[in-house]
């Protein structure tokens, strides 16, 4: 039987890409869903071993840089949908080698817009490019305010400049081509399977293994935090029931200070782990802060609530709960990364601080 829908999911080997992939995987067994990812040190296959054997999912080891490959990879499988979500993600390698972010995120984003417009020519009936992009476009808020889908572009990183770039390419190719685009910003994710590079997950192992935190700056900088399932469940919504041409921000309306998180992570720790409460407080340590550190990302989701009817769901406690009892349950999954290239990053971040 013809597939009701053959869809590319892009860096579906990642942390947001892993969870969005299994999503549609088992809620559309008639769709088709085609995982392309390089496979960099942030995309691992174990993340989806779970639904591997699916038989509406495959995988393609696919470059998408490589200009080739993408225009083969349409022509073999001459998808209806795209959800783009293959990118250099982490902020603090944007700044020690921003190239591979200028290649991946703006470059490969155009590769796949051009595949797209070759494939779907005239006929964009039922067809739908999505691009998945960060509320650091929007740069950094002050005290008060929220990023609302008009806030003007005005990013500060290099990651966030070239998902910037991405989006305004992304656009572009809507406005100036007719080519049926959909964008959404979303917040800081959290939960299973986020490489341990990223705050969250490198707190809960260095407290699991008695090394340090480490805090930039004062730890005063804010964040506004979502369970990635929920950014998983707006993705699946606005797939489906977004407009076309239209922008969504997504947040958790769940703003953050890094040190008060930090503390809430330790308190969690100390009772997962039977230790002392106030132990794994005593491994914080403040160093160098992040070179142009964004002081404050908040959302305002109220389209995305009002509009498609989306809101998040666990509280953050809860959510932060389970994404502890996942790394300590899965310790195996974070062994294996950090015995690899992720250990020789982490000496080369952290030596100098
Ligand atoms: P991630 O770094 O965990 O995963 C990125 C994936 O992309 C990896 O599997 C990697 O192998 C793949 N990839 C990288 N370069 C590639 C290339 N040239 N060709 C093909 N695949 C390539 O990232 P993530 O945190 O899951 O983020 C996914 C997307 O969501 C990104 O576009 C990011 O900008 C966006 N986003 C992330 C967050 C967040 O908090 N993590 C928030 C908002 C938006
Ligand atoms: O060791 C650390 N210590 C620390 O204080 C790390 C890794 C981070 N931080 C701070 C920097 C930020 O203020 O914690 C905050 C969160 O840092 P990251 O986890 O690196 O995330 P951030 O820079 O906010 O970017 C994330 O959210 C938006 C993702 O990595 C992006 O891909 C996404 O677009």
């Amino acid at each position: 039987m013809a597939p009701e829908k053959t869809i590319l999911v892009t860096g579906g080997a990642g942390f947001i890409g892993s969870h969005v992939v299994r999503r549609f995987v088992t809620k559309y067994p008639g769709y088709r869903i085609i995982n392309a990812d390089k496979l960099t040190y942030a995309g691992n296959l174990e993340n989806l071993t779970d639904i591997e054997e699916k038989r509406n999912y495959l995988f393609e080891k696919t470059d998408i840089v490589n200009k080739q490959a993408v225009s083969d990879l349409f022509f073999k499988y001459r998808f209806d949908g795209i959800i783009h979500l293959a990118a250099e993600s982490h902020v603090d390698r944007s700044i020690t080698a921003p190239d591979e972010f200028v290649h991946t995120n703006i470059v490969g984003t155009v590769n796949l817009l051009n595949a797209a417009l070759s494939l779907w020519k005239e006929d964009t009936e039922g067809k739908l490019f999505y691009h998945i992009s960060t509320d650091e476009v929007y740069g950094s808020l002050g005290r008060v305010g929220l990023f609302t889908e008009e806030t003007a572009y005005d990013p500060k990183s290099p990651y966030s400049a070239s998902k910037a770039s991405s989006d305004h390419m992304v656009r572009a190719y809507g406005h100036t081509f007719g080519l049926p685009v959909i964008i959404s910003n979303c917040s800081n994710n959290y939960g299973p399977n986020q490489f341990p590079e990223k705050l969250i997950p490198l707190a809960i192992n260095n407290i699991k293994n008695n090394r340090s935190i480490p805090v930039y700056g004062k730890g005063e900088n804010i964040r506004d935090w979502l369970y990635v399932e929920d950014h998983a469940s707006a993705i699946d919504l606005i797939f489906h029931k977004g407009k076309i041409g239209e922008t969504y921000n997504i947040g958790g309306n769940n703003e953050w200070k890094n040190i008060d998180l930090i503390k809430l992570l330790c308190k969690i720790m100390d009772r997962k782990l039977g230790r002392q409460e106030g132990s794994s407080e005593k491994l914080i340590i403040y160093v160098k802060d992040r070179p142009g550190h964004d002081l404050r990302y908040a959302i305002d989701s109220s389209k995305l609530q009002n509009e498609l009817g989306w809101a998040p769901i666990p509280e953050f406690a809860a959510g932060l709960e389970k994404t502890v009892d996942w790394y300590l349950s899965n310790s195996k999954w974070l062994e294996r990364i950090i015995s690899g290239d992720y250990e020789k990053y982490y000496d080369r971040m952290y030596s100098g601080r």
